[in-house]
């Protein structure tokens, strides 16, 4: 995996897509303080893959929000009727200073870098996306998590007016996820407030979604109302619906096939009629990062 990760990743050798970002909006997200200021752009390689992004319009039209329907472009179609402000955020539970947190004020202090992010999805399909965003640590170090407890539960906004998936059936609503206390604590694990330098899209998960990128897709939570602390494991939407096919970890792992696909190679969207298949990595290529998360733990069992 080396020159996976590149220190000095400059933000105009990674895409030839600046000229369209719009630099108004960008201004604009940056007085929020939700996305970064273009002047942070040239210390956020740390982080980053040196893959290529994918385009705006891939990353904001083929999207699984199932909230807003099952088909991939209902996301884009529907979302805009989501009223994300005001927007505020419970933070509860093994942590001393809990409360209601307004966006402004949870993201305020944090440190809003840039992570371009290899992302995986469960279904075996890919995308390079560069997420702003600062480290979930940052915001639990902030409201201080008391010594018991060992998970990190959230949970999505529940508007069924808003959100016409939410009308039917299939998932019982709200959508919730987890990780546990270390990976929650670990540097890659953000909460992402934009994407492209713009304020995150509906279809993402504005205003505010976890990403966790050495796990399947559907770990990362979007529009998170909730977060709580706790000293036991919470309750996750896929493994509750499925339990044989989607566990708690939900690790990216080649040699542990889905019971109804593989999961050793990924179609990265964007890639074309002959863009064939790529490899998929154990931790989606993070592994020098989080593989000692789990050491001494049979993945296959703890799939
Ligand atoms: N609330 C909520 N979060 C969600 C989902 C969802 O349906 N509802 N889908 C998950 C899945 S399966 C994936 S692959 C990613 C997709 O994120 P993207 O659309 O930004 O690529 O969001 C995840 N987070
Ligand atoms: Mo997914």
């Amino acid at each position: 995996m080396a020159g996976r990760f590149v220190k000095s990743l400059r933000w105009s050798d990674v895409t030839p897509k600046a000229t369209w970002i719009n630099r108004r909006a960008l201004l604009a997200g940056a007085a929020a303080g939700l996305v970064l200021p273009a002047a942070g752009r040239a210390e956020t390689g740390r982080y980053s893959t040196d893959a290529a992004p994918n385009t705006l319009k891939e990353i904001t039209n083929y999207n699984n929000f199932y909230e807003f329907g099952w088909n991939k472009d209902d996301p884009a179609a529907y979302a805009g009727a989501l009223t994300t402000d005001p927007w505020s955020v419970a933070i509860g539970g093994l942590v001393d200073r809990p409360g209601s947190y307004d966006l402004a004020d949870l993201v305020k202090g944090q440190a809003i870098d840039e992570r371009i992010y290899r992302f995986r999805c469960v279904e075996a399909w890919s995308m390079v996306i560069p997420w702003q965003g600062f480290q979930l640590s940052g915001l639990l170090d902030r409201v201080g998590v008391q010594p018991g407890a060992k998970y990190v539960a959230f949970e999505t906004v529940y508007r069924p007016e808003e959100m016409p998936g939410q009308r039917g059936g299939g998932i019982s609503w709200p959508y919730v996820e987890g990780l546990r206390l270390d990976e929650a604590m670990n540097p890659l694990t953000i909460l992402a407030t934009g994407l492209y330098g713009e304020e995150l899209p509906k279809q993402n998960g504005a205003p505010i979604r976890l990403v966790v990128p050495w796990k399947y897709g559907f770990k990362s939570i979007k529009s998170i109302v909730k977060i709580t602390l706790t000293d036991k494991q919470p309750r996750t939407t896929w493994q509750e619906l499925q339990p044989s096919e989607y566990g708690f970890y939900a690790n990216v792992n080649p040699g542990v096939d889905h019971p109804r696909w593989s999961q050793a190679t990924e179609r990265r969207i964007g890639a074309g009629l002959f863009g064939g298949r790529e490899e998929t990595f154990m931790f989606n290529g993070y592994g020098e990062e989080v593989a000692s998360l789990y050491s001494g733990m049979d993945l296959a069992v703890n799939y």
